[in-house]
């Protein structure tokens, strides 16, 4: 271990390289008499800059140059997402981040009858070079960063923004930019993906391949933890499953003969970032302290191949519907929380996100959450401010210890691919979830607003509404417009192309699909051509049982529960029962898992459909199933289109009787519209399942003693 001496030579030399022409000295800070050095080194050799870079992975970390705001925000046309980027970079914002509806995120086209109620909600619909083209109009590709959340219809969308660039004069060595390509979590907690793990494993390898050689500038991966902390995973779970698909990754890249250091030093990370404050920062410290050891083992020998360079976002979950402004609070902890461990990019969400899609004051509010941050709190001046605190250490330490104990699990397995494949970590999670939700119900896990300090009334609040079937409707415009424009015959050749490198299993995807992208081919085409060989992978959907009971023993509302559907199973000599339905391309599953897993301990008889399904899919299952209710969980806006047509496949089976509640982000003013149109009962973020389960009850008994 070096002495502090020699650590204090290291950094002062590391961090003028970084500043290059600027003295180390004008780091330093007064602050009325008050003297702050950049850099408080101790005697446990731990240096910034350095491996293992467990206090950061510069030398002068922000002081030199701050996190980079990246806001991801995508609105339904192209048009309006670039309006708003261009606002948004005008008013602080430093990078793009690009949030596209989830028709596209699974490769569909906005024309296509599955995605009718998912077109430019939740994001912006692309469906060719000619949407990339408007988004990005007036935005130099040259200089301006941008982050891409893709993982599905991950080759047609970086083919576009690649013929996008080329035609806005830009060469694809210029870029500088993020895909997310992480598709090993979409299996287990976010569900865009298209094609089955192995093909969607050979994509990620493709584009790895591809920027490592082409875009030297372009980060070709986003190992992602943040949607498992979003569905409910411990921090532990979060760091040892992100770590272990980012193995995974390395080593198909190194499977195809890449050298590790020629593409390693462009793999990036994004976690999640939830309201246990210190555990939070020791989670970042951990993750790079694991990475960098993970990559020696692995062969790495550039120390830019062991960096653990990350963006993080405020935690979605952790924001509630009730007395929403309090979520400006939290957002700004966690975002601290974020910037005391080292993130380099960094959104945060707006308060009204457990309610509706962020208005534009709301995401005014959330960038100015970091702007204030940046210039008014002083956290930048001083690099890794909480090393050497007797806490956070200890708390970095356990965590390390902890996630390298599951990542070995995952390791004996074979892997996390083949780990994923056996359902294994995605029930982990689900499991942590229930626990975390009983707790939550139980008023032991104390959330202000919600099970404490509850408001008697609470003032609606403004919020953005999109026109959907405005938006596929010009949508739809464009499509007929570029195909009766295009060069059929070569549009054709190049879709055959690609067709045949998917089946040959040699060539890079991204390369043809880049090609067809120039021909005009649609997103829906390109992505149809690869399906045709390698199939759409359809998931199987399993419940937990036991994990809300377990947790609610001796619970006298839980046992008041139970006994009423004893009696209910006396009167009709079998139990209530409810199907959990996810409609439309919203994979975000946590809230039905968790209310079908609680709701069977409390013993409903509780069928749980499989994603994407169509209202009218829905409406058969129920038929065939003669269910009592319908239970739809709803996270992406589409309940407006997707709930009256579920209602209206009911009626037409003579379904009447079948009650339709709707759980998740439901704007309160959508509450009156899906009332009138038959809904039930309406169960917001932030719902105790019990009191949900007790609703459901009264309204299946009132329909059958009609
Ligand atoms: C940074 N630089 C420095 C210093 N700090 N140079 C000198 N001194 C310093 N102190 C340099 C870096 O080396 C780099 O240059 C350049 O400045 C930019 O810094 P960076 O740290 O690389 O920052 P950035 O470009 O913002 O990249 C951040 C990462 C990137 C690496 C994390 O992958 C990223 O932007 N990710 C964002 C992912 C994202 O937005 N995801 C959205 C998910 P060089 O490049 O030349 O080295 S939203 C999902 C929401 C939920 C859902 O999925 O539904």
């Amino acid at each position: 271990m070096v002495s502090k001496e020699e650590a204090e030579g290291i950094w002062q030399t590391l961090a003028q390289q970084e500043l290059r022409d600027t003295p180390v000295d004008a780091l330093k800070r007064d602050y009325g008499g008050l003297e702050v050095d950049p850099v408080y080194l101790g005697d446990d050799g731990a240096i910034p800059g350095v491996e293992p870079f467990t206090r950061g992975v510069r030398a002068t970390m922000y002081a030199n140059r701050p996190w980079t705001i990246r806001q991801y925000a995508g609105f339904s046309t192209a048009e309006e997402s670039n309006r708003f980027y261009r606002q948004a970079l005008e008013r602080g914002q430093k990078g793009l981040s690009v949030a596209f509806d989830l028709a596209t995120h699974r490769g569909y086209d906005s024309d296509h009858p599955r995605v009718v109620g998912d077109v430019g909600k939740a994001g912006v619909a692309i469906d060719s070079v000619e949407d990339m083209k408007i988004l990005f109009d007036g935005i130099p590709l040259d200089e301006m960063s941008v982050s891409m959340t893709m993982n599905g219809a991950v080759i047609p969308v970086l083919a576009m923004f690649i013929v996008a660039a080329e035609e806005q004069g830009v060469s694809q060595d210029k870029l500088s930019g993020t895909i997310q390509n992480d598709i090993l979590k979409e299996f287990m907690v976010r569900n865009t993906y298209i094609y089955p793990p192995e093909p969607s494993m050979r994509i990620v390898g493709d584009i790895i391949a591809h920027t490592a050689q082409h875009m030297p500038k372009f980060n070709s991966i986003s190992i992602s933890g943040y949607h498992m902390h979003e569905a409910g995973a411990t921090a532990v779970q979060e760091l040892a499953y992100t770590l272990a698909d980012g193995m995974d990754y390395v080593r198909a890249a190194q499977e195809r003969g890449l050298d590790i250091d020629k593409f390693a030093g462009r793999l990036s990370f994004f976690f999640g970032i939830g309201m246990n404050f210190f555990v939070e920062i020791a989670k970042l410290r951990a993750a790079r302290t694991l990475w960098s050891r993970i990559m020696t083992d692995l062969g790495a020998k550039d120390p830019r191949s062991k960096m653990l360079r990350t963006h993080c976002q405020t935690s979605g979950v952790s924001l509630t519907e009730q007395d929403p402004y309090n979520n400006v609070v939290r957002t700004a902890f966690e975002a601290m929380a974020a910037v005391l461990g080292g993130t380099q990019s960094l959104h945060t969400n707006s308060f009204d996100e457990a309610i509706a899609l962020p208005s534009e004051t709301s995401s005014r509010i959330a960038r100015n959450t970091q702007l204030i941050l940046q210039h008014e709190t002083r956290v930048t001046d001083v690099i890794d401010p909480l090393g050497g605190s007797y806490y956070i250490e200890a708390l970095t330490e356990q965590m390390v210890a902890q996630a390298e104990k599951l990542i070995a699990e995952v390791e004996t397995q074979g892997g996390m691919t083949k780990a994923v494949q056996s359902g294994e970590p995605k029930l982990a999670i689900e499991k942590a979830a229930a626990v975390r939700q009983a707790a939550i119900d139980r008023g032991e896990e104390v959330i202000v607003g919600v099970n404490r300090y509850r408001l008697d009334a609470q003032e609606p609040i403004e919020t953005l509404e999109i026109d959907n079937a405005k938006v596929r409707a010009a949508q739809i415009a464009r499509l007929e417009q570029l195909r009766n424009t295009r060069d059929e015959a070569r549009c054709q050749s190049a879709l055959s192309a690609l067709r045949e490198f998917a089946a040959m299993d040699e060539g890079n995807l991204l390369e043809a699909a880049i090609e067809a992208a120039r021909a005009r081919a649609s997103l829906g085409e390109i992505s149809l051509a690869m399906e045709d060989v390698f199939g759409r992978y359809n998931a199987t959907t399993r419940v937990l049982s036991g994990v809300y009971a377990s947790e609610y023993a001796d619970d006298p509302q839980f046992e008041q529960a139970r006994e009423r559907i004893a009696t209910f199973q006396k009167a009709h000599r079998r139990p209530p029962s409810i199907f959990v339905a996810k409609m439309g391309q919203d994979g975000h599953d946590r809230g039905a898992k968790v209310i079908a897993t609680a709701f069977a301990d409390i013993g409903f008889d509780v069928h749980m459909g499989q994603l994407f399904e169509t209202p009218h899919e829905v409406a058969a299952h129920a038929d065939e199933l003669k269910v009592d209710a319908v239970g739809v969980s709803s996270l992406a806006a589409g309940h407006k289109t997707l709930v009256p047509e579920l209602i209206a496949a009911l009626r037409e089976r003579d379904l009447d009787e079948v009650a339709v509640f709707v759980g998740g982000v439901i704007p309160s003013t959508d509450y009156d519209f899906l009332r009138e149109a038959g809904v039930s009962d309406i169960f917001g973020p932030g719902t105790n399942v019990l009191d949900a389960a007790f609703s459901v009850l009264d309204r299946i008994e009132g329909k059958l003693s009609n």
